[in-house]
């Protein structure tokens, strides 16, 4: 069996890539260590940098994930500040930015940068085209997924099987497993 060293401290991303991933008979390992996540637009960047810098300071093969949701009518917000936003104003305060905005679209994104020390960051992403609710519904999952309407149900009334059929993180989780 592979091994795969996890480095997040976000243990709802920990507990999907897990279950995706021990179906194909890859184990993960969670390490809780706090890369530099750099300011830039772009997903890819940030998770190339993190990876880079895991890599090097825990001295074995690491995997990061940066993830984000971003909102159509808020010009791409709040993106690779997802994180931050969460945690500031929460899904209540995405809710009123989005009070009365008609155009509802939404995509989550996700990249994985896989490094081996001294070696390229190889990256892997995925996304998933969404709508944003005009209420938080289940009680599932994690960040925004009470808000993130797929279909007819927000990823927190989903399983987590059920997300990861469908999710930005199981698409980029596929094809690193495949590279793998
Ligand atoms: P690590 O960097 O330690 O992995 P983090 O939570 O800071 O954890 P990100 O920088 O990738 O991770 O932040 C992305 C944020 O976007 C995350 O904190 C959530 O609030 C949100 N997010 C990402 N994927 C999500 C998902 O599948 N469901 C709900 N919210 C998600």
């Amino acid at each position: 069996m592979k091994t795969v060293y996890f480095v997040t401290g976000n243990a709802g991303k920990f507990r999907e890539a897990k279950a995706m991933l021990e179906k194909l008979d890859i184990e993960v390992q969670q390490i809780h260590y706090e890369y530099p996540e750099i300011q830039s637009d772009d997903l890819d960047s940030i998770a190339k940098y993190g990876a880079r810098d895991a890599a090097m300071y825990l001295k074995r093969p690491v995997m990061v994930e940066d993830a984000g949701m971003f909102i159509s009518a808020l010009k791409g917000f709040p993106g690779p500040y997802s994180s931050f936003t969460f945690k500031c104003i929460g899904n209540e305060g995405i809710l009123k930015l989005m009070r009365g905005v008609e155009d509802r679209n939404a995509q989550f994104r996700s990249v994985i940068g896989f490094c081996e020390p001294d070696q390229e960051v190889i990256t892997f992403s995925g996304s998933v085209e969404g709508e944003i609710s005009n209420e938080p519904r289940g009680k599932m999952g994690f960040g925004y997924d009470p808000i993130f309407l797929y279909q007819n149900k927000t990823f927190a009334q989903m399983s987590i099987e059920e997300k990861n059929e469908v999710s930005h993180r199981c698409m980029a989780l596929r094809k690193f497993a495949e590279w793998l």
